[in-house]
């Protein structure tokens, strides 16, 4: 019991936030597949047009908050970035354990907005009026920002941790431009956490403070502006996609180049100028989220543009893994599949996005299921392939056990299936004009929502049969061949060097 809440150790907090976010990722699941139910044919079935916003709201907040980011940085950067650049822990130990013992009262918050009163159903946005004392009255808009003050808090102690740890603690001789890309893709995502989360947590607390105690700087009538809250929101809304994504993308380089038999990555070097390019002009896009609220053609102009720029360095990175993949001989294991998968998906959903980013057409698109199909490929199947993908790459080093491959193939195919059965078909349903956040339609819109529908339960049953395939691996103890748990940073970095495009001798420079 002690050894759980009072731990100090890297490892072991890894497996409590993987043990966190896979709990959390049920319940998103679950808030996603009532969503699906309600939408699988026209006519309502929850009978509660606010109850509906509220559980798209929640799934939202679940999935980013509690599900993606736990498990990235929070499991797979506890896990495996003191052992990749040998150092015995994380820099500060405690403030690790506090970082993840914030989230459990962070989401209780959460669904207790969703209990009380009318819930919060106001995307996860936050965006005022609707977010205000008006439309929203009672108490679960205010416990909503207090959970993402303790989620802040957690994330931002997180950053603190990791930036001090890969400053202070790599090994001697791991200069920088040897250091692991994935260490590289934490480090800059802890950067963007550091500068985005407090913007959030100002426009929060603003909101707060609109709500009780009678500030008005959303409020038109006390000389405020709604719109202000939207670039607050979306200066931390933005970075926060590709907090979501960089961690992933560093995953997804390992296993490209692990499985490609190949001691480093193509490009290494431009893949991290590429993480850091995305990183800082993430920071410089925000309003292509706004592009209807009435912006002058000028600064349309200038979102439009930097907003593209962003697919350069994301081609490097795309283009990068191919060549990595490129002439070794055909060798497809699971994870191979997951991370092939990821970089097919993930940039049909890149390049959905810069459809979006032309203004114009935008203007036409903005709050459909467009939109939803969009950020669905990126994070669906861009964020969650990189997870399944580093899971089923590390599972033996995380347990020790090692999991059925033939059923892990099955199970690839049949969420590859669901997955783009869900989500494609809202690309024709956003083209025809179907808004998001609503949950009945017109009958012209039923067909592709039904499919949509079929699809998700299919995704559904192939998460159930993950969930099966790690119970089976762990009651049959079947213990890996290939890696051990208690590997030390030292044995770790003797086993998978780090980049050899410079000479580096391990043995020697760890002393
Ligand atoms: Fe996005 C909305 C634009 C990447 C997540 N995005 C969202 C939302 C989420 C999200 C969650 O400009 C909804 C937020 C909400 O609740 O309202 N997004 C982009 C662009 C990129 C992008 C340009 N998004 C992401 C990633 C996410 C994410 C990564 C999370 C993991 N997104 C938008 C826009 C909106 C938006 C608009 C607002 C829409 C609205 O109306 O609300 C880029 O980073 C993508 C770069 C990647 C690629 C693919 C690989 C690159 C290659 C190089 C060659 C390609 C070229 C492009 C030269 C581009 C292979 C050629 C173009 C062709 C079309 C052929
Ligand atoms: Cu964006």
């Amino acid at each position: 019991m002690n050894k759980w809440l009072f731990s100090t150790n890297h490892k072991d907090i890894g497996t409590m936030y993987f043990l966190f976010g896979i709990w959390s990722g049920m319940i998103g699941m679950m808030l996603s597949m009532i969503i699906r139910i309600e939408l699988a044919q026209p006519g309502s079935f929850l009978n509660n047009d606010q109850l509906y916003n509220v559980i798209v709201t929640s799934h939202a907040f679940v999935m980013i908050f509690f599900m993606v980011m736990p498990i990235m940085i929070g499991g797979f950067g506890n896990w495996l970035l003191p052992l990749m650049i040998g150092a015995p822990d994380m820099a500060f130990p405690r403030m690790n354990n506090m970082s993840f013992w914030l989230l459990p009262p962070s989401i209780v918050l959460l669904l207790v907005s969703s209990m009380i009163e009318m819930g919060s159903g106001t995307g996860w946005t936050v965006y005022p009026p609707l977010s205000s004392n008006i439309a929203h009255s009672g108490a679960s808009v205010d416990l909503t920002i207090f959970s993402l003050h303790l989620a802040g808090i957690s994330s931002i102690l997180g950053a603190v941790n990791f930036i001090t740890t890969v400053i202070n603690m790599r090994v001697i001789g791991m200069n920088l431009d040897r250091t692991p890309l994935f260490v590289w893709s934490v480090i800059i995502t802890a950067f963007l956490l550091l500068l985005s989360l407090p913007v959030l947590a100002g426009a929060i607390t603003m909101l707060l403070t609109d709500r009780n105690i009678n500030t008005s700087f959303f409020d038109p009538s006390g000389g405020g502006d709604p719109i202000l809250y939207q670039h607050l929101f979306w200066f931390f809304g933005h970075p926060e996609v590709y907090i979501l994504i960089l961690p992933g993308f560093g995953l997804i380089s390992h296993i490209i180049t692990q499985e490609s038999g190949k001691s480093e990555s193509f490009g290494y070097i431009g893949m991290i100028y590429a993480m850091m390019s995305i990183g800082l002009l993430g920071f410089v896009v925000w309003a292509h989220h706004m592009f209807t609220v009435g912006m002058d053609v000028d600064t349309r102009a200038y979102f439009t543009s930097a907003t593209m720029i962003i697919a350069v360095p994301t081609g490097i990175k795309v283009f990068s893994w191919m060549a990595t993949m490129h002439g070794v001989s055909l060798k497809i294991s699971i994870s191979s599949m997951w991370a092939s998968g990821f970089v097919f998906l993930f940039s049909m959903g890149g390049l959905t996005g810069i459809i979006l980013s032309n203004s114009s057409i935008d203007v036409v698109l903005h709050d459909t299921y467009y939109v939803v199909a969009h950020f669905h490929y990126v994070l669906s199947m861009g964020a969650v392939f990189a997870i399944l993908a580093g899971f089923i790459q590390w599972y033996p080093l995380f347990t020790g056990l090692s999991m059925n491959p033939k059923w892990l193939k099955i199970q690839f195919f049949t969420m590859f299936i669901g997955v783009n059965m869900t989500f494609f078909p809202q690309h024709f349903l956003g083209l025809s004009g179907l808004p998001r956040r609503y949950s009945d339609y017109p009958d012209m819109y039923t067909l592709w929502n039904s499919v949509s529908s079929i699809g998700s339960m299919i995704s559904f049953l192939s998460v159930m049969m993950m969930i099966f395939i790690i119970w089976e691996s762990m009651i049959s103890k079947r213990v890996s061949i290939f890696s051990n748990s208690n590997i030390s940073s030292i044995e770790w970095l003797q086993k998978f060097p780090p980049q050899e495009h410079s000479f580096f001798e391990l043995p020697i420079l760890i002393k």
